[in-house]
């Protein structure tokens, strides 16, 4: 209960599951904090651009990745920006939950050949919403 939540989704990699984000985002506030909640918004705004503001956000993004208890990454549509927040929450330490849509994509050898993340493939979104709710209840 109450733990910070890195949730790490496809910003630049493709907004085709922004909606599903939001959903997933809603479903873990109900019982704890989500430190990005704006990987949800549909209205994030693509074709913000400028190096100064990107690096404001990698700045911002890898402190809470150090604050974060638990990282989870939804990584059908395939993200570098999500690969490389994987990478960097290992190297921290941080429990990764990895989960993906089988149905609709194959996922990096790079995560599953690495047996330190914890990867859930999954087939529809009831058994997405179960599987997460047993993480957030055993975590
Ligand atoms: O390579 P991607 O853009 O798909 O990477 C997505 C991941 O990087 C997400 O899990 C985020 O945590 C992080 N990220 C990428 N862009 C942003 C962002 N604004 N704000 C916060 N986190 C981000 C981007 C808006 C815009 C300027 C395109």
């Amino acid at each position: 209960m109450n733990k910070k939540i890195y949730f790490a989704g496809s910003i630049r990699g493709g907004r085709a599951d922004a909606e599903l984000y939001r959903r997933l985002i809603a479903y873990m506030q109900r019982t704890d904090k989500v430190l990005t909640e704006h990987i949800g918004r549909p209205e994030l705004n693509l074709l913000e651009r400028g190096r100064d503001r990107d690096a404001e956000i990698y700045r911002q993004d890898t402190g809470w990745l150090r604050e974060a208890d638990i990282v989870i990454a939804e990584c059908t549509s395939p993200s570098l920006g999500v690969g490389y927040e994987l990478a960097y929450a290992e190297k921290l330490g941080k429990p990764c939950c990895i989960f993906y849509d089988k149905t609709r994509t194959q996922l990096s050898a790079m995560l599953t050949g690495d047996p330190y993340f914890r990867i859930y493939p999954y087939e529809n979104e009831e058994e997405l919403f179960a599987r997460l709710d047993g993480i957030l209840k055993e975590e």
